[in-house]
């Protein structure tokens, strides 16, 4: 074993991926629900059918991740020296293990993935050789997916490993993977807003910190919103577009770099990650519309009803679970009160809160009118400089890693099958109704 993290993700993943062996044996026949005619074609929602150890989202309270909500891992995460927000290499640490992490296995943590980190020359070639005009997710996956030469998982198949060995070299790329993104994402920042100019790793620095400064970013307060930033986008159980896509195209054993590109193309969509930089487009859009400065409730409420009238959705509000405000959210919110409250944009999407959920609980079909992570997240940003929206989802996506390839390693732990559910027609359909209606 080559770290203390690898031992103990091997000591408390392989008993219990006999125990759920055992459990499946006994109870299979065990029902867990009902599948509607509705839910089906309504991108399966509330159908329980994947398995992620990682996390867990109740509609009314937010995420959970290990049992943990996000005030109790801002308070119980090991935080940087004189530091005021959690370390992400926690999250991560207790996500892949199931156990807090101390100050010391954080610690340990940072170094290892310091010493990962490097990146193959041939990525930073391969952005290079694209316009500066593609869009930094694009750039983004690319990388990832120039990054797989590095894969360990790809090149032990092709040798001939064990299926009970898989977890091993999965860690590997997870952990690798993980190590580099900061440095890919960075890389990408610079290339594309500041004219190729790149800043060099900041040695001993933790994960967050340390891409906050290659960004061009240093400081105490920027340092602190990177790693609350990086904690609580982590992860957000399973069916969440970014994860699910992860964990389907590993299920066919494609290695961690296939799986978390194919997570970054689904994070890409506005409906998902992106809705963090259509958020500020919005509110940009609209401050132009008013000739600059803060809008009025009244002015806010009229430009969500003509945003509406458009046929167009309110980025940042609404979820296909939750049903109150997003604790991740409410989470920046209290960052911004502490150290922002005069600022601009915050004041504009504080009021964007203040009218809009009233707004769209009046309309019938729409069931969650409260704002989600991304309502609040790119005018933090922005406070601090960081203006370019349309790299806001590269650190969504990099904080993403944490626990979809948490949950990727984990998955090949316990031995989880491809994934392959069922497909019906319409007409499959059709033939249904008729006949249920005959047997009336
Ligand atoms: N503004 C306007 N209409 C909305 C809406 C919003 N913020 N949220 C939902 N609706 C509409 C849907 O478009 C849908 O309309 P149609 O039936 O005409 O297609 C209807 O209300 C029902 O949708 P729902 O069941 O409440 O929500 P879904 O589970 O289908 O979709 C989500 C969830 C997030 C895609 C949707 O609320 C949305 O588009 N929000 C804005 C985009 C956004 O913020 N996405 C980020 C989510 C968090 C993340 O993944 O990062």
């Amino acid at each position: 074993m080559s770290s203390n993290i690898k031992k103990s993700f091997a000591d408390s993943i392989l008993p219990h991926a006999a125990k759920v062996k055992q459990m499946v044996a006994e109870n299979g026949s065990l029902k867990l629900g009902e599948i509607t005619l509705a839910q089906v074609y309504s991108g399966m929602k509330g159908m329980v059918g994947m398995i992620t150890e990682t996390s867990k989202l109740d509609p009314e309270e937010g995420i959970r991740f290990r049992g943990y909500s996000i005030p109790e891992l801002r308070e119980l995460l090991p935080k940087a020296p004189g530091g005021s927000e959690p370390l992400p290499e926690g999250v991560f640490y207790l996500m892949l293990t199931g156990t807090l992490p101390t100050v010391d296995q954080v610690n340990e943590l940072s170094a290892e993935w310091e010493s990962r980190s490097n990146v193959p020359e041939h990525v930073f070639k391969m952005l290079d050789a694209l316009p500066t005009y593609t869009h930094p997710m694009t750039q983004f996956s690319a990388a990832i997916l120039a990054m797989r030469t590095e894969s360990v998982f790809a090149h032990e198949y092709e040798k001939g490993i064990s299926k009970k060995d898989y977890w091993d070299p999965m860690f590997e790329d997870t952990m690798n993977l993980i190590a580099r993104l900061p440095r890919v994402a960075a890389y990408i920042y610079r290339r594309t807003y500041y004219n190729n100019e790149q800043i060099e790793p900041l040695k001993g620095a933790d994960w967050a910190a340390n891409f906050a400064h290659m960004m061009g970013y240093d400081g105490v307060e920027i340092y602190a919103l990177m790693r609350l930033y990086l904690t609580i986008h982590a992860d957000h159980e399973g069916g969440n577009v970014s994860a699910h896509a992860t964990h389907l195209a590993g299920s066919a054993l494609s290695d961690a770099y296939y799986s978390f590109s194919s997570a970054i193309n689904g994070l890409a969509g506005p409906l998902h990650g992106l809705a963090n930089q259509e958020v500020i487009r919005w509110i940009l859009d609209l401050q132009k519309d008013l000739g600059g400065g803060l809008p009025t409730k009244e002015q806010i409420e009229q430009y969500v009803h003509r945003t509406l009238s458009e046929g167009k959705v309110v980025p940042g509000y609404g979820h296909a679970v939750l049903r109150k405000t997003d604790p991740r959210f409410a989470a920046q919110m209290e960052f911004a009160k502490k150290y922002m409250a005069d600022d601009d944009i915050v004041n504009i999407v504080w009021r964007v809160y203040d009218v809009v959920p009233g707004i769209l609980s009046n309309i019938k079909k729409i069931k969650n009118p409260w704002p989600n992570v991304d309502a609040h997240s790119g005018a933090l940003l922005i406070h601090y400089g960081i203006k370019e929206y349309d790299f806001f989802t590269v650190l969504f996506g990099v904080s993403r890693s944490l626990g979809v390839l948490a949950q990727l390693t984990i998955s090949r732990a316990m031995g989880l099958p491809i994934e392959r559910p069922g497909s019906i027609t319409s007409e499959w359909i059709e033939d249904k109704i008729a006949q249920s209606q005959q047997a009336v």
